[in-house]
């Protein structure tokens, strides 16, 4: 298969994060931890659900069992990709450990989008600083996506629908069948406090830690698995950040 925006032409890999003012610091952390290691071009944006408002992309109502700005917003990466070649969504609470393209290089133009596809149920009822917690199927699927924007089902995926779809609609991918959906494997998106590393098998380490429930950017979960290098990530963040400012 040949990939119509991978590695292989010059065009930089487009990466969506999604963004929400109070995880400020975990979207800094998170594009650098990409763009530090990744052996391709990559032009990150952050989905600020205020600027598409601003641009009448996004009008729904606010609704508090959304935990995040970038619940519903993610679904417009097609849309903002201009419906062309692959782009990339993620939620800001990851943290990259490996080069990017190694996860473009799996890219398959027979799928309309490819995810981690989690068998997973959450045992919190709460996540991050008290927001419900949701259960349903395909859970934490759509929080690392590769869309084949160009593919023609992801057409579908329009201003107005995401607007006005539902949340299970739109997380499940219900404008796809199956078979259109291609699978990656765990490691790019690692659960923290679900997925586990087995010792001796190098197929487990993570190449993207997902701190789903809430990361060490929040005083309760400073001590999570994974919290130093989510840590040291900061420090060195902060160090080239606080260089920059001084040239
Ligand atoms: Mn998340």
């Amino acid at each position: 298969m040949t990939i119509t925006n991978g590695s292989t032409d010059n065009k930089p890999f487009r990466i969506f994060v999604g963004y929400d003012p109070r995880e400020d610091l975990a979207y800094q952390v998170c594009r650098h931890s990409i763009t530090k290691r990744s052996s391709i071009p990559v032009e990150i944006t952050p989905i600020i659900q205020s600027d598409l408002r601003a641009k009448g992309l996004y009008h729904r109502e606010r609704n508090n069992l959304e935990s995040t700005e970038f619940s519903f917003t993610r679904f417009l990466t097609p849309h903002l990709s201009d419906y062309q070649g692959w782009a990339m969504f993620v939620d800001c609470d990851f943290l990259y450990l490996a080069d990017i393209k190694e996860l473009v290089d799996l890219i398959d133009d027979k799928y309309a989008i490819m995810c981690v596809q989690h068998d997973y149920t959450p045992k919190e009822a709460t996540k991050m600083d008290g927001a419900v917690q949701t259960v349903y199927p395909r859970k934490n699927w759509s929080s690392m996506v590769l869309y084949n924007c160009g593919h023609d089902k992801n057409r579908l995926l329009t201003p107005e629908v995401v607007n006005t779809q539902s949340g299970a609609f739109l997380h499940r991918f219900q404008w796809l069948e199956d078979e259109e959906i291609g699978s990656v494997p765990f490691v790019w998106n690692f659960l923290e406090g679900h997925n586990k590393v087995v010792e001796g098998e190098s197929s487990t380490v993570p190449k993207a830690v997902h701190y789903t429930r809430g990361g060490p950017w929040f005083e309760a979960w400073k001590d999570c698995e994974f919290a130093d290098l989510w840590l040291s990530e900061m420090e060195e963040y902060n160090k080239e950040k606080k260089k920059k400012e001084g040239n």
